[in-house]
């Protein structure tokens, strides 16, 4: 059996399986629906009883999910917000529910972080320096300007901000890195094609590098490029996030240089926490993913290991 601390800090024992409601942000990627999976699969090898809500990229819906959550009286409830603000309010209803919060994936920007108990996720910074770090090195023989697109994934999501400042923030030490163009393409591979189709009518020969902020949108600026005539990989040198199967088998093909790997398999890590809260544990405030980065050597060694 398990037992539960109140706010109060005494402990009470449950006798029936914990109920953790979770709220998904959405199934805009391959990234997230891996996410996804690990989740419920964790909760299932777990003896979790999951309520699992997926907003469909819709922080309202979001908030609707949570108070739902409260309504049934979850033990804890975990949240993947799809953006960093507007949490505060939400967050005060479940702290009176007396309910711990967990974040997952992404980060709240809240005035007071002792609304949740710990965040499990990547360090994006971080992945957007390997991301830079890697074009530096590429690129190391020349001294002619280059001209790179970015393709950014939702507006005010923490990966997208990040990934973001890691990459111009390493890049920006050489002035022959010129930014011809930073969109937004919200990490659909719907977006990422048709985004990249209208800045190739705009200046495709001048464009050298593409850096998408995760694989859907760099597989689905792939499929613009090679419409328009040039060739991925070759033409265009393409670095990518997320280090999906499918990102690897383009790796294999040349068509994608460099991917930095983010972890989505979240799931086993999610339920040790929830049994630790249950349990009466203090955790860390922030519980960092495990990831490394993908070469078209390692790519040909990992693709077949690839869960998602
Ligand atoms: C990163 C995650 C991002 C992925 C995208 O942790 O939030 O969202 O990189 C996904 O594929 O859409």
């Amino acid at each position: 059996d398990n037992s539960s601390t109140t706010p109060l800090g005494e402990s009470i024992t449950l006798s029936r399986p914990i109920v953790l409601g979770f709220s998904q942000l959405g199934s805009e990627s391959d990234w997230r629906n891996a996410n996804s999976l690990s989740i419920k699969e964790a909760a299932k090898e777990a003896g979790i009883d999951l309520l699992f809500e997926n907003a469909e990229q819709s922080q309202k819906k979001q908030f609707e999910a949570i108070r739902y959550f409260i309504e049934q009286k979850v033990d804890v409830i975990a949240i993947a917000p799809v953006i960093q603000s507007g949490w505060d309010s939400i967050l005060n209803e479940v702290q009176e529910a007396g309910i711990p919060v967990i974040i997952v994936d992404r980060v709240v920007d809240i005035e007071d972080i002792s609304r949740y108990v710990t965040f499990i996720g990547s360090d994006f910074y971080e992945e957007g320096r390997k991301a830079g770090k890697y074009l530096i090195d590429k690129m190391a023989g020349t001294s002619d300007p280059i001209g790179f697109v970015e393709l950014k994934g939702t507006a005010g999501s923490t990966p997208s901000i990040e990934r973001g400042n890691g990459f111009q923030d390493t890049i920006k030490q050489q002035d022959k890195f010129v930014m011809l163009k930073s969109q937004y393409a919200d990490f659909t591979h719907e977006q990422g094609r048709d985004v990249m189709r209208s800045i190739l009518q705009e200046m495709g020969s001048e464009i050298k590098v593409l850096y998408a902020h995760n694989d859907d949108m760099a597989l689905g600026a792939i499929e613009a490029i090679e419409e328009y005539g040039l060739e991925p990989g070759k033409d265009i040198i393409i670095i990518s996030v997320d280090g999906t199967r499918k990102a690897l088998e383009k790796m294999i093909e040349g068509k994608i240089n460099f991917v930095v790997e983010c972890n989505p398999l979240l799931g086993p890590n999610l339920m040790q926490v929830v049994n630790e809260i249950i349990e009466g544990r203090t955790l860390p405030k922030r519980i960092v993913t495990a990831e490394s980065v993908f070469t078209e050597v390692t790519a040909e060694r990992e693709v077949n290991n690839r869960k998602y």
